[in-house]
């Protein structure tokens, strides 16, 4: 089924394990409240709500010092292996996911069962990375420990990582099929890694000086709608900390309102987004629900609100 045709199924990811600030727990409840369902299912959508996942019961065990470094192993590689379990099965019913973070950490269980999901339909996976940082960081090069900076690195198949998701494999996302977009705050190794694989990292300062359109344009052209599933990965901290200020880890100059609703627009004209994390929400240190209502204001652009622009059907 063609993505604007497909259920619109949420789920909700209530993980903060793998953050540092506290909060990310109550994510998934702020975007209910703030009319997450409603705003989408206004637009003509048939949307479910498939509740909050269960806190894990399975801890995973590791080998002393495999993983070393990171807080709260365990509990994380618990979470991202039922994650994954889940995401594929909902994939599977063919509904559009939409995972409601939590931290970023979830990524590692909902973009490894894309990538599962996608290679056995024989679909090609896209990656929209939507954050003020790259998530690049590895157990040897990070600063803190904290998993939500390792996603992509663990999506790109960095081997130190590898045993976060035990047996289930998936095949690692190739460095050309995962764009950083909006990327603003990246540590000195987590550079070094990042460039020495190739991966796309659309900056800041790029989007200041050619523009949030012909960079995303950049990515979206060419890309087919009947062959490629686009699966885009909407951390809040993309946003400016002004209009998005309930975050843990804001970073100043992010996305503007209008370059934020920019994307999303261009996103739905495509046709080609079939999964969505929204993460990192953090209602602990919003300012009364802003930044939740923006995060639904943002889905509403993305599933068709528009204001008056038709796009002619993409030739
Ligand atoms: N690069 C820093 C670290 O790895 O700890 C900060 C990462 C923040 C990650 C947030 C989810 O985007
Ligand atoms: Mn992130
Ligand atoms: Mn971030
Ligand atoms: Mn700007």
């Amino acid at each position: 089924a063609s993505a604007a045709k497909s259920t619109i199924a949420l789920i909700g990811v209530p993980l903060e394990l793998g953050a540092g600030a506290a909060g990310t727990v109550m994510g998934p409840a702020a975007l209910r409240t703030a009319g997450l369902r409603a705003a989408i299912a206004g637009l003509g959508h048939h949307v479910v709500d498939e509740g909050d996942m269960d806190v894990p019961h399975a801890v995973p065990e590791f080998a002393p010092g495999e993983l070393a470094n990171c807080r709260n192993l365990s509990d994380v590689a618990a979470w991202t292996g039922e994650i994954h379990d889940r995401a594929l099965s909902l994939l599977a019913s063919g509904a559009l996911p939409i995972f409601m973070g939590g931290d970023h950490s979830i990524a590692m269980g909902t973009i490894s069962a894309v990538s599962r999901f996608c290679a056995e339909a024989g679909r090609r996976l896209v990656v929209l990375w939507l954050d003020a940082h790259a998530d690049f960081n590895t157990p040897a090069t990070s600063p803190s420990g904290n998993m939500h900076g390792m996603s992509v690195a663990f999506l790109c198949g960095e081997p130190s990582l590898t045993p976060v998701l035990g047996e289930r494999a998936f095949p690692a996302l190739a460095a050309g099929d995962i764009h950083l977009f909006g990327v603003r705050s990246v540590d000195a190794e987590e550079r070094r890694t990042l460039v020495e694989r190739g991966v796309d990292c659309v900056d800041m300062r790029m989007i200041d000086e050619f523009g949030m359109s012909a960079l995303l344009r950049g990515i979206l052209d060419g890309l087919d709608p009947e062959t490629t599933h686009l699966h885009v990965s909407f951390d809040v901290d993309f946003l400016d900390p002004e209009l998005a200020p309930g975050t843990g880890t804001t970073v100043p100059g992010g996305a503007t309102y209008r370059e934020a609703h920019l994307v999303m627009e261009m996103l739905h004209d495509s046709g080609l987004v079939r999964s969505l994390d929204i993460v990192e929400l953090n209602p602990f240190l919003d300012d009364r629900g802003k930044s939740a209502r923006v995060a639904v204001d943002l889905v509403g652009s993305l599933f068709g609100r528009s204001i008056v622009h038709r796009p002619s059907p993409r030739a």
